[in-house]
């Protein structure tokens, strides 16, 4: 705790500021938080990371005045100072290149209300170049299920889940990603005799749980769902009749995998063709089954047709419509489904609506009083390629893409390339220190607003403490940008949070007819109201969402990963572990989080690491073209032979200096699940240097 003597804390019921499960949590005195009954953990449960929250609130690094960058060195400087500097940059590019220069980064830590009012600040200002890390996520997903069943979201609900008999997890580890999920929904329903399959060439927390664990190798997640739906094929495992009312094109599908021979596939995948078999067998035969699908599945160049492959084995069984099944991504952060629902993306307006529909656009201007572009924006990545050329300016509002976008390295250099750049955080983080003005804004617990968890529900948060220093309120430095950067000063005056919320329901037929009232304690979901209470549970039920009967049945070819393999080389693939949380800017300061993990390690299998002379804890040193990092072996055998796992939550090691630009081309997600890399023990002259630097 910092012994700021002004300060003020009280409890108040909010969101957890991590994960997308949207767990209720207070202030509990002496610097802590507690879990508090909510919507979601309906007993109050919480994880390590949800009790660790206060931790960042009163840290003492927290950015406290703004920052300038003066002669290369960044000086802090009083508000009127640090708004004109950014005022005047952003203006000057916009008057030399126009309005499609600058990138917007939204946050997906942030609320409805912020992301509502950042998106409206871009194409007021006239441009849709404006993304948030859902690029980074779920993009990919989103685009698959988006195209092919009309809504790129849970189709079921946490609750729901709770009542399946099969539950297929692939690409995804909930025991340590949505710890309340995994224990409070998805683990019932194993203990009640739902199978588990779970994919992964990692085993972990959630494998434990698994009654089949399929080992893919990275990247082969197709060959191995194309495996599993020939099985259903051949077996008789389809639902003849909802494939019949409710699918199109089961022939050219049964075509494409007539010659297909599952053995051989299976093994392609890396996995045992037996336990193929019993995990297609589990999933066709299952009155409920329903899939769970994460970051293994979503970040390839493969990402959306993944996906595609994985609504095959939805739609050919009739796993979609009902309780208990469903393709469900789990969503990341707290909101990074509501900073997409809100319009916080590149092609669509707040509420999903695309950029290119002229009725929408005009439904946005009758509220805006001005009309958004028409031609979609750039995405995150792709725009951050872009730097120096023909974007030459940023606004990165709590997002850290020098440390989470792929080749950091590349990414960093690119921000300097940048006539204007201004990030709204925290802290000082990586990209912070690129930035020309560095404005400090407010923590979860500093504000009102509302965000919506993965299973579709918006939920209130609220105020428990006061701001430390001369920190803002996020949506007062939003608003004030929008009102000195646009010439609609008056589209940026609003009351606080919650006239923002009610301009957003008049604007988005997703959240309309909801109120900060009507949530009160509870959550309302999308989409809202189909019953006059709560919101709709299972998507797709009578009708998909794009308004059809039907959804087709495609046929999907396996795709190669970008990197191809040299001699000596292993897969990298990065993922997460459940005391960290993304780039680490929050979790690395808390001292609880820290006590239980503090370093990365390279997970390693014995084979490997035998075969480099390299044992449990030495200090290996991972390396191809684009970097190089240094970090202390784990040789486990829970990873799989050829792949070696890294997490990216510590800016050091840096381990996106060795991910790749390769972007999948639908989606524009990049292909954090597939790098190759050269392991080799530290030299030992390196390891010395760094002793001696340690002592
Ligand atoms: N503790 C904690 N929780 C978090 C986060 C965090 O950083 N820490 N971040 C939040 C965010 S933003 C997100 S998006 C979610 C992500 O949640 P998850 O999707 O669960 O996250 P990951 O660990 O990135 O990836 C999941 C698993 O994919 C496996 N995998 C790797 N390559 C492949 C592959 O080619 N195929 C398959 N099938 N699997 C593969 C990895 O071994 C890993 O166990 O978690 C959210 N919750
Ligand atoms: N190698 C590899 N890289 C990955 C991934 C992977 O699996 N492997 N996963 C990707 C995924 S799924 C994601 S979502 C991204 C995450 O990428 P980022 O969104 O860049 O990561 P975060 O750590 O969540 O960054 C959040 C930033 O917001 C700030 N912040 C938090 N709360 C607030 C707030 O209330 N107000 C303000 N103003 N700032 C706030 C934090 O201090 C932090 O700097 O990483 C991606 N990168
Ligand atoms: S499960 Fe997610 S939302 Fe719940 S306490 Fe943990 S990090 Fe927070
Ligand atoms: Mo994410």
């Amino acid at each position: 705790m910092t012994d700021d003597p002004d300060r003020e804390f009280d409890a108040q019921p909010t969101v957890c500021p991590f994960c997308g499960v949207g767990c209720s949590i207070e202030y509990a005195g002496n610097g802590t938080t507690g879990g508090t009954d909510g919507p979601v953990n309906e007993r109050g449960e919480i994880c390590p990371k949800g009790a660790a929250a206060f931790d960042v609130v009163a840290h003492e690094e927290r950015l406290t005045e703004p920052l300038v960058r003066e002669h290369g060195h960044t000086v802090t400087a009083p508000w009127d100072v640090a708004m004109d500097r950014a005022v005047e940059g952003l203006r000057s590019v916009v008057a030399e290149h126009g309005p499609d220069a600058v990138q917007f980064f939204a946050s997906s830590n942030c609320t409805n209300e912020e992301n509502y009012v950042f998106q409206k600040l871009a194409r007021v200002l006239g441009t849709n170049n404006v993304d948030n890390c859902a690029r980074l996520c779920h993009a990919s997903t989103v685009a698959a299920m988006g195209e092919r069943l009309g809504a790129g979201a849970m189709t079921n609900t946490l609750d729901d889940l709770a009542t399946t008999d099969c539950l297929l997890v692939t690409g995804a580890n909930p025991a340590e990603q949505h710890p309340v999920a995994f224990r409070s929904y998805l683990l019932p329903a194993v203990q009640d005799g739902a199978t588990l399959v779970h994919v992964d060439p990692r085993a972990n927390d959630t494998t434990d749980a698994a009654d089949i664990h399929l080992p893919v190798r990275p990247g082969y997640d197709i060959q191995l769902l194309n495996a599993m739906t020939a099985v259903l094929l051949k077996e008789g495992l389809v639902d003849e009749s909802f494939v019949a009312e409710r699918t199109t094109g089961r022939e050219a599908l049964a075509d494409h995998l007539a010659d297909l021979d599952v053995a051989a596939t299976a093994r392609e995948a890396g996995v045992d063709p037996d336990d193929l078999r019993a995990a297609a067998r589990a999933y066709g035969e299952a009155d409920a089954a329903a899939a769970v699908t994460g970051m293994g599945m979503s970040q390839h160049r493969s990402g959306t047709d993944n996906v595609h492959a994985l609504l095959n084995l939805a739609l050919l069984t009739g796993n979609v419509g009902r309780p208990g099944t469903g393709v469900n991504p789990l969503r990341g952060q707290n909101n990074v489904q509501g900073a997409g629902d809100v319009g916080a993306l590149p092609g669509v307006l707040p509420g999903y609506e695309p950029v290119t529909d002229p009725e929408a656009r005009e439904r946005v201007a009758a509220e805006w009083s001005v009309e958004p572009p028409a031609e979609p924006g750039l995405t995150e990545v792709a725009a951050t390629h872009r730097f120096g050329e023909d974007v030459h300016a940023a606004v990165v509002f709590g997002e850290n893409p020098a440390v989470t976008e792929p080749n950091a390295t590349d990414v960093a250099a690119a921000f300097e390339r940048l006539d204007c750049c201004v990030v709204i955080d925290l802290f000082e983080t990586r990209t912070a220190e690129l930035a020309d003005v560095v404005l400090p804004g407010s923590s979860w617990a500093e504000k009102a607003g509302t965000v919506t968890n993965t299973d579709r529900r918006v939920l209130r948060m609220r105020p428990n403490a006061d701001r430390p220093g001369d920190a803002r309120r996020d949506l007062d430095v939003l608003t004030e940008l929008g009102r000195r950067l646009t010439d609609r000063p008056g589209a940026f005056r609003y009351d606080g949070p919650e006239a923002v919320f009610d301009e957003l329901t008049r604007v988005s037929p997703l959240y309309a007819g909801m109120s900060y009232e009507g949530i009160g304690d509870g959550a309302q979901r999308w989409p809202f109201p189909a019953d006059a209470e709560s919101g709709t549970d299972v998507l797709h039920a009578e009708a998909f969402a794009t308004g059809d009967r039907t959804a087709p049945l495609t046929p999907v070819d396996p795709v190669p990963p970008a990197d191809e393999l040299g001699p000596d080389e292993l897969v990298l693939t990065t993922g997460r572990v459940l005391q960290q949380f993304n780039s680490g800017a929050l979790t690395r300061r808390s001292p609880r989080l820290m006590a239980m993990r503090d370093e990365d390690t390279l997970r390693i299998h014995p084979e490997d690491a035998a075969a480099r002379g390299i044992e449990d804890g030495d200090p290996v040193v991972v390396s191809n073209d684009r970097g190089r990092v240094r970090v202390p072996a784990e040789v486990t055998a829970a990873v799989r032979k050829g792949t070696v796992f890294c997490t990216f939550h510590y800016a050091e090691p840096l381990v996106n200096a060795l991910t790749g630009d390769a972007l999948d081309p639908v989606a524009e997600i990049p292909e954090f699940k597939h790098s190759a890399v050269a392991v080799a023990p530290a030299p030992a002259t390196e390891a010395a240097a760094e002793d001696a630097e340690a002592d």
